[in-house]
């Protein structure tokens, strides 16, 4: 082993190949559940030291994990606990390349963290709309890599609708310079969607020309009040007919996640919570004047409320008022933290069924586990829950998630199979799920992707037993 690291260390240098020290940041998930071990850490900085360390590995036989942010929520982005597996970190790949405003693309490398990109973009007037709680840390190519979804998808999509072209190291070091801005390119397979989402497991990803739009001329945020998940996806199909897209988000949030929120971060003065089953985040942006979307929004919502959809709204005054409401939706995952290890289940259904399978399935819950506390929120707009799961009141976190995990995972996903949803809407698959997905996802589907990665990756170096089980 100390040939590759010698070798890794004399294409990328010496300073840039850690092996001791703290590793940590690189080694810990997110969420503090499982720490691997690293043969080592590589900083490469260029596209031309991640081909040469690619290269080293595979001449070696020794796997490559990439990370950026490591704000994963699917275990993808840390080393197993062998200690044989190279971390390959982006951290150093973050400058924004070009940008073309008569195109509206940007070109961007993958380590770039994506609140960076975002205010690069902003300062020419432009937006890149992909929008994460996790903005402040997550990359460029962290998001295409699990096809990131978010807060914006309802009317700019996710990661993938964002994406125009791709640089990317194979699994064999080689670069393809797919890094067109090109709207229209039929020009056979369409390699580019195939490595977005692959989460690392098919090459590594080292830069991306993106989609941008002009900053909107207004932006207005309202937090409503509604009695039933019925009343929410009511709520939602009044706001799309009446603004279309100018509905750019539309948010639910149950009442038990804001309340950890109120008692985690008193501060943040959640609105309206305690008497309200759910409350709604909506967004509206316009492209003619503040008063313009004001109007037009306040009349969505004098109309909810005189159909009895929604019982209560307040409309943020200020830019400085909505970022504190849309701070307490993106503060549901931290308040989770503080309440202790929980169960996540990052799930998307058809939005017609929605409120069936929350009824059906929270009470399958309730009589499968007494106590059981839910957390569900999530982007509904997109068809997207966070139908997360906390331990009962009182008890111990790890000996609940020990004794539970596994029959609460299979409850739910049981039940999104019946509903015909999927069992990763946005997070992705990473190894948290990969011997999950087998199971809901279709035989034929899964056989295929086995078959890609067997083409592109035939010595199983790239991010092994992630998406796909070890086998
Ligand atoms: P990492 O965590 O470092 O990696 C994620 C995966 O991508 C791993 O499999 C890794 O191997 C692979 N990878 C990373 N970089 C590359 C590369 N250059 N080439 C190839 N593979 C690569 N996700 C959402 O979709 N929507 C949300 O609203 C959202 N909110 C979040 C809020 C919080 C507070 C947190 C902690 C996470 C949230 N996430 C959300 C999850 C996470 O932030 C996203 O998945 C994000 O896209 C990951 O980016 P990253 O740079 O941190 O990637
Ligand atoms: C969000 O929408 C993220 O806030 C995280 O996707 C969801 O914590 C979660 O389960
Ligand atoms: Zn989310």
């Amino acid at each position: 082993m100390n040939t590759l690291i010698d070798q890794l260390q004399s294409s990328i240098g010496q300073a840039h190949v850690l092996t001791q020290g703290n590793l940590e940041a690189f080694e810990k998930d997110w969420r503090g559940r499982i720490r691997g071990r690293a043969l080592c850490v590589v900083r490469p900085g260029s596209t031309a030291e991640v081909a040469a360390v690619v290269k080293a590995c595979a001449l070696a036989g020794v796997s490559i994990v990439p990370q950026g942010g490591n704000t994963g929520l699917v275990v993808g982005s840390i080393p197993d606990d062998s200690g044989q597996q190279v971390l390959l970190s982006t951290q150093r790949m973050n400058q924004v390349r070009h940008i073309d405003p008569a195109n509206l693309t940007v070109t961007v490398e993958a380590g770039c963290v994506l609140q960076q990109l975002q205010q690069s973009c902003a300062e020419q007037g432009l937006l890149y709309p992909l929008s994460l709680g996790s903005e402040g840390s997550c990359t460029v190519g962290g998001n295409l890599s699990t096809n990131a979804g978010g807060t914006q998808v309802l009317r700019y999509g996710n990661a993938r609708e964002l994406c125009l072209g791709l640089e990317v190291v194979t699994a064999q070091g080689d670069i393809w310079n797919g890094l067109t801005g090109l709207r229209k390119d039929n020009t056979g397979y369409d390699l580019r969607d195939m490595y977005i989402g692959s989460e690392g497991t098919l090459g590594i990803i080292t830069a991306a020309t993106l989609k941008l739009y002009p900053q909107p001329a207004a932006q207005l945020t309202a937090w409503a009040t509604v009695a039933s998940v019925e009343a929410a996806v009511q709520l939602l199909g009044l706001a799309q007919r009446e603004l279309g897209a100018g509905l750019t988000g539309f948010e639910m949030m149950g009442q038990f996640a804001l309340s950890l929120v109120d008692k985690h971060f008193p501060d943040m003065q959640v609105p309206l919570w305690r008497d309200n089953a759910y409350c709604v985040l909506l967004e509206n942006t316009d492209n003619e004047s503040q008063e313009h979307a004001r109007g037009r929004f306040e009349h969505v919502l004098e109309q909810a409320i005189a159909h009895n959809i929604i019982s209560d709204a307040v409309v943020a005054e200020s830019v400085a008022q909505a970022r504190k409401l849309w701070h307490i939706r993106e503060s549901i995952t931290l308040a989770q933290v503080q309440e202790g290890l929980n169960i996540k289940h990052d799930i998307s259904l058809p939005i017609s069924s929605i409120a069936d399978f929350v009824a059906q399935t929270e009470k399958t819950l309730a009589k499968a586990i007494p106590g059981v506390r839910l957390v569900n929120f999530g982007h509904l707009g997109d068809g997207n829950l966070h139908f997360n799961v906390q331990a009962p009141e009182g008890v111990d976190p790890a000996v609940f998630l020990q004794t539970h995990e596994d029959a609460i995972n299979t409850l739910v996903y049981d039940s999104v199979k019946a509903f015909e949803g999927s069992i990763s809407a946005e997070h992705g698959v990473g190894s948290l799920k990969a011997n999950t997905l087998p199971h809901y996802k279709d035989p034929v589907a899964l056989a295929l992707m086995r078959r890609i990665k067997q083409a592109l990756d035939p010595q199983n170096l790239m991010n092994p037993g992630r998406v796909l089980e070890r086998s």
